[in-house]
């Protein structure tokens, strides 16, 4: 139980709330964490030989069960009155009765273990849309990530007592017993529950489950979206600032494109990080501003090298947390891409990832502490398509780039345990990720759309066309400068651009990519059949929910009859 002085600080409200999951749970201890508590929990863990110390400085490696390596969809819940809030996307369970069946899996769940508290802001500390929460977990390896992925701070508890909302979650490490992991949000209560799993977006509380399944809940009440976006301000020669955030489903080069380098071919640009993988994203001024809600990154470690994204290297060197990497015999981590002189003893998960604070990256931008955040200009979208999406278009109005968005697909990847490799439907990259009903959640991307005086234009993206052998044809990482330069120069109407069924694309005998034109012919081209098999695809998908937006019904209407004429 608390002891005087913990209630004397989460005051009474708090308090009770605690202790009532402490008589279930049954910890040995309970003890609140502030922030500084990094060191303590390493020296645990490493007591407890569950972290390697590698040869990094300051680095250590986490395994978890290989069966808990991903996100697990099948056990992701939202526990809301009526099943038609949650929508036909997500999982849907009656709040009453799976709130009694685990109660009865964290009964004694915690017995022998320490109950860590972890009040925490998500956002700029000063910002008017900034929130807080409380997060409550018996696993240090969880509770480090949250140091570093979250600010954790007594600030939080201060204005919990103050009166301020927050959300409340719970997370037991229980058995790790996959048949009765449940990661269950209460969307009306502010409410999480995570049973029976200790990996990343399933346990790590602040970040899918909170800064998106119950943000994007109070996020349509409040009348502001919460994005799984990466967002970046790039500053050209001139001096001019551009604020560019993208929605690419996991796995899919968020975390690449927010720590983009431009090289040689790129002089005197600029590119600084905002956020690698969730933004909040507000009207003001008739303007769209986006904050990030996170301190960190939970980035994937397969494919990152020196000559990926030299950047994300550096950052990586020191002070992180690997979880599932591999090891080389020199205890350096090992994965997929990376150079080592060292004997590979052990391959890394192809989910594998690091935990790094992104104060230690070192081209944060300024609006990241900017209490308003960063003015968006252009929105992307993308996935991984084989073929038929050109490198890049411009839809031609938000109503548009909502339909591309809501049309969104991508082969699946490691990031998620189930349907590994397949073609998925994946709105706005927030399939997995939506505290609500998804047919309610377009309506508000267009609501909010007409809110802003001054739109973002919409773009689509995709790095991963394949040749006739497989090979990815555009070579990507810090090569997706191209593209990002193209949406800039044509946002600012600077560069002409060829008009087609889906939207505009770059006139690349004008603009340069840096590749031979025939390869640019191929990245470019436009497979009308596929189109309108693509657009039935998406009819068939759509017919799933009730309320599908008329708006968007007629605007894939009219887009068909472009492809036909
Ligand atoms: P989550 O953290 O799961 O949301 O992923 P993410 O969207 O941040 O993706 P990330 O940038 O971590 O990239 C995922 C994988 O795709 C990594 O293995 C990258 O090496 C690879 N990747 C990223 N960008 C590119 C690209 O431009 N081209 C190619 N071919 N691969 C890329
Ligand atoms: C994702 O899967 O989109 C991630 C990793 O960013 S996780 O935190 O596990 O959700
Ligand atoms: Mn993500």
């Amino acid at each position: 139980m608390l002891t005087k002085k913990q209630i004397e600080l989460l005051g009474e409200n708090l308090s009770k709330k605690i202790e009532n999951i402490a008589r279930i749970t049954n910890p040995k201890e309970i003890k609140i964490l502030i922030g500084n508590e990094k060191e303590f929990l390493i020296e645990k863990l490493l007591k407890e030989k569950r972290l390697v110390k590698l040869k990094w400085k300051n680095c250590y490696l986490y395994r978890t069960k290989p069966y808990d390596a991903a996100r697990s969809e099948a056990s992701t819940y939202i526990a809301t009155k009526k099943k038609e809030d949650a929508g036909p996307t997500n999982n849907w369970l009656d709040p009453k009765r799976i709130r009694k069946k685990l109660f009865k899996i964290l009964k004694n769940s915690m017995k022998g273990k320490t109950m860590y508290v972890v009040p925490y802001i998500l956002g700029p500390e000063k910002s008017p849309y900034s929130k807080v929460g409380v997060m409550l977990t018996d696993n240090e390896y969880v509770a480090l990530n949250e140091l570093i992925l979250a600010k954790v701070t007594k600030k939080a508890i201060l204005r919990i007592k103050k009166g301020e909302d927050f959300v409340f979650g719970i997370h037991s490490t229980c058995k790790l017993d996959p048949k009765n992991r449940y990661i269950v949000h209460f969307p009306g209560k502010n409410e999480i529950i995570s049973v029976n799993t200790e990996y990343g977006g399933n346990a790590i509380l602040t970040k899918k489950c909170h800064s998106l399944r119950i943000a994007s809940f109070q996020a349509r009440k409040e009348g502001w979206l919460a994005e799984h976006m990466m967002a970046i301000q790039v500053i050209n020669p001139e001096k001019e600032s551009f604020g560019i955030s993208a929605a690419f489903p996991s796995m899919c080069g968020k975390t690449n494109l927010a720590t983009i380098k431009p090289e040689k071919e790129f002089k005197n640009w600029k590119v600084k990080l905002l956020s690698d993988d969730i933004i909040w994203i507000h009207e003001k001024e008739g303007k769209a501003y986006a904050i990030n809600p996170e301190y960190g990154m939970f980035g994937v470690a397969n494919g990152t090298n020196e000559k990926t994204n030299s950047n994300i290297m550096k950052t990586i060197k020191q002070d992180t947390i690997f979880t599932n990497v591999g090891l080389t015999k020199n205890l350096e981590p090992w994965w997929d891409g990376l150079e080592t002189k060292s004997k590979i003893l052990e391959k890394a998960n192809p989910n594998s990832r690091f935990t790094v604070s992104i104060l230690k990256y070192q081209n944060l931008s300024k609006y990241f502490f900017d209490p308003f955040g960063l003015k968006i200009d252009a929105i992307l979208f993308g996935s991984r398509r084989k073929e038929l999406f050109p490198l890049v278009f411009e839809t031609f109005s938000w109503e548009e780039g909502v339909l591309f968005g809501a049309m969104l697909r991508s082969e699946t990847t490691a990031a998620v345990i189930e349907n590994y490799k397949q073609l998925k439907n994946d709105p706005m990259a927030m399939r997995p990720f939506l505290g609500y009903n998804m047919a309610k959640y377009f309506l508000h991307w267009l609501k909010f759309g007409k809110k802003l005086k001054e739109k973002p234009r919409i773009f689509f993206v995709n790095w991963f066309r394949r040749d006739e052998k497989g090979n990815f044809i555009w070579p990507g990482f810090n090569k997706n400068m191209y593209v990002i330069k193209w949406i800039i120069e044509r946002s600012k109407g600077k560069v002409n651009a060829i008009k087609t069924p889906i939207g505009f694309i770059p006139n690349y005998d004008e603009f340069d990519f840096g590749m031979e034109k025939e390869k640019l012919e191929k990245l470019f081209e436009i497979d009308k059949e596929a189109w309108l098999k693509e657009f039935s695809d998406a009819r068939k998908f759509f017919s799933i929910f009730q309320n599908f937006p008329k708006v968007l019904s007629k605007k894939l209407d009219e887009l068909e009859e472009r492809m036909k004429s």
